[in-house]
């Protein structure tokens, strides 16, 4: 697999229900996770060095669909809309809708679970998490606009990261380059591993 330097990236599709028509299979899948409004679609356009990639809003729930990035060809990258406009323990089917639990178990992309650095997680976060769990599908936590904590409140944030989930959480800011290194690297590690799952083209008879 090519290095993935994401300077070649571009918007695909918007997709309202499945499957997922003209994608390629055999691509390594990633996929934007968390409440509205926590920096998703920022996170994109962040990663991929192009501020209008995706859509971004101070307004919480710019995203409806599913948005479908390419990255250098190598690689793809869902925008989802954010869940969590109720925290009434409704379940995830309730709050956030049949077409992103369906989408998530039948395309297995790895999970990027981005939660807001101002706040504690939400149930909605924990729910998530466990309904990741019981369907196996692998993730990282993403704690999202970092540059709003000074070192205390980060170090008590990676406690209650740490407690909850035995996980070290990664720092992201679109203000700065913290964690942008770590993610591509954690990136480009996964989309190998995906990459060698994939078995190989049947042989030409
Ligand atoms: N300070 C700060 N603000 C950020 C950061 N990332 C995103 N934001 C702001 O957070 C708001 C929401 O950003 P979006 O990227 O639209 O969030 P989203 O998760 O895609 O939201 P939905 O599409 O509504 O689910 C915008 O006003 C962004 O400018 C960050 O790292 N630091
Ligand atoms: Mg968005």
């Amino acid at each position: 697999m090519k290095r993935i330097n994401f300077k070649n990236s571009r918007f695909v599709n918007t997709f309202v229900n499945l499957p997922l028509g003209g994608i390629r299979p055999k691509m390594p899948k990633f996929c934007m996770v968390g409440r509205s409004n926590v920096g998703k679609s920022s996170l994109i356009n962040h990663l991929c060095d192009s501020p209008k990639l995706a859509k971004v809003s101070s307004v919480p729930g710019k995203t409806q669909a599913i948005n479908l990035f390419d990255i250098d060809g190598q690689m793809y990258l869902f925008d989802l809309p954010g869940y969590g406009f109720s925290e009434t323990g409704k379940s995830l089917r309730h709050t956030w809708g049949s077409l992103m639990e369906n989408f998530l178990t039948e395309y297995r992309p790895h999970v990027l679970l981005l939660t807001d650095s101002r706040h504690p997680l939400f149930e909605s976060d924990l729910q998530m998490i466990e309904w990741m769990r019981a369907n196996a599908l692998e993730y990282t936590l993403i704690v999202t606009k970092s540059d709003k904590l000074n070192a205390s409140q980060k170090h008590k944030k990676t406690e209650e990261i740490r407690a909850k989930f035995q996980a070290h959480p990664l720092f992201y800011s679109v203000h700065s380059v913290e964690g942008k290194n770590t993610l591509l690297q954690k990136l480009h590690m996964v989309a190998e591993q995906q990459h060698e799952k994939e078995p190989p083209l049947p042989a030409l008879a």
